[in-house]
């Protein structure tokens, strides 16, 4: 088989990009391990910022996101029983962000692109990305017990953090930068409304807790928990009675609890890649990068980056110009060390950390009491929350 561009991963990242090139005319191919109802089933973020919701609308898939996402005009932090406001709009000049589940989002992207005839190979086992530092890079898997091989012009690595495309790189033309964090969040869903219009970050002694939400009828709630803690040990009365002792009174008096019908714990880390090209081969969203879930960044940083890389690919082919896969890399990253510095301060203000003494607990509630007052801290936080510009 032979395609323009392969796309290693079928996560946001990768059906995204898909779209746009599909729209642009140019061929693409996603190569999956996974099943089509495995990747439909992940549950994971849940806010848009502004420039991945033009994306989907550029794309084409967007028309059910402006239908039923809910645009949110702030949110609040909690902390010693009292909440403050963070208004988004009144800050930045009127932007927002909009709550609509990346499942959601990954549904509308592979309806789009089933009903387009585009190309996704599912169930696709031994990746094998070949020559990238060539003019004639190629893609091999197997599948249903025989070897598949697709020639290309490009491949992009959409394959999220423990994908191939990173790992086929040599160590030694690659740096990474880490920080692990000592904990973890457990998430629950559930079909009950939402405790509040808005989402509440609270930093309480015991842990992070937040308040979200996937509609007005289904919650999502997250709180702090040790990394060697099992979801499994977690019943949803034990869930439910820990989220309400870490929120302000009258936000715990709110929550209305049901059965979970999802649990799951996610470590948090920070991560980046660089550079994000090697001969031939990109990659974009978290193969290249992995952000903590506190900024609620990493689905808008996998967006920003198919921006980038689209723009360079289009470039390529429809105006005979390296400039934009030149620019790549340096484009990307210098938004994705931005979107990691975020995460990591709204990580550190709200967390509790083993090694925390009650030195650290103070200048938390300091910077969280300076937040309140000054208007410019609080621009600070709203104009990186709804996403800096592209
Ligand atoms: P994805 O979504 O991980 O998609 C990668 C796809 O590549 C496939 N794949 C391979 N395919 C072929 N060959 C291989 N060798 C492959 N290895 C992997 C995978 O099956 C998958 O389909 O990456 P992408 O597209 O870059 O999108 C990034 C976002 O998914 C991610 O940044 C966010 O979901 C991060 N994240 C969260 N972000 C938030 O803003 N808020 C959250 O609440 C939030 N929760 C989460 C998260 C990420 C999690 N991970 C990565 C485990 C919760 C979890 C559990
Ligand atoms: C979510 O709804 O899953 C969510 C929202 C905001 C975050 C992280 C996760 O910062």
């Amino acid at each position: 088989m032979r395609t323009q561009v392969v796309i290693v991963g079928s996560g946001p990242a990768g059906l995204l990009l898909g779209q746009l090139l599909g729209n642009a005319g140019i061929q693409s191919i996603i190569v999956e391990r996974a099943s089509r109802d495995y990747v439909l089933n992940r549950v994971r973020a849940g806010v848009l910022e502004e420039g991945t919701m033009a994306l989907m609308r550029q794309s084409g898939a967007g028309g059910r996101m402006d239908a039923e996402g809910l645009l949110h005009n702030g949110f609040s932090l909690a902390f010693n029983g009292r909440s403050q406001r963070i208004d988004l709009a009144g800050l930045t000049g009127g932007k927002h962000v909009m709550v609509y589940g990346q499942t959601e989002l990954t549904k509308d992207l592979m309806e789009k692109r089933e009903a387009d005839g585009l190309q996704s190979i599912f169930n696709a086992e031994a990746v094998e990305l070949h020559d990238f530092d060539s003019d004639h890079p190629h893609v091999t898997y197997q599948k249903d017990g025989s070897g598949h091989r697709i020639d290309c012009d490009f491949i992009v690595g959409c394959d999220g953090g423990h994908g191939v495309s990173r790992a086929s790189v040599p160590e030694n033309a690659i740096t990474t930068y880490e920080r692990i964090y000592p904990f973890g969040w457990l998430g629950i869903l559930a079909d009950v409304p939402p405790a509040s219009d808005e989402l509440i970050y609270a930093n309480h002694t015991r842990g992070f807790a937040l308040c979200s939400m996937r509609s007005h009828t289904r919650s999502r709630y997250y709180v702090q928990c040790g990394l060697d803690e099992k979801a499994e040990a977690w019943t949803d009365d034990r869930f439910w009675d820990e989220l309400r002792r870490r929120l302000p009174q009258e936000v715990a008096d709110a929550v209305v609890t049901g059965p979970s019908f999802e649990k799951s714990i996610a470590p948090l880390r920070s991560f980046v890649a660089e550079p994000l090209r090697f001969g031939r081969l990109f990659l974009a969203g978290d193969s290249g990068h992995i952000v903590p879930p506190t900024g609620a960044k990493g689905l808008n940083l996998a967006a920003s980056d198919v921006h980038y890389m689209f723009a360079g690919l289009s470039e390529h082919y429809l105006e005979k110009s390296s400039a934009g896969l030149d620019a790549y890399s340096t484009r990307a990253l210098t938004r994705v060390w931005k979107a990691v510095r975020f995460s990591w301060s709204m990580t550190m203000l709200l967390h509790r950390f083993p090694e925390h003494g009650d030195f650290d607990r103070k200048i938390q509630e300091a910077e969280l009491d300076y937040l309140s007052d000054s208007v410019a801290a609080s621009t600070v936080m709203a104009e990186n929350y709804v996403g800096l510009p592209l």
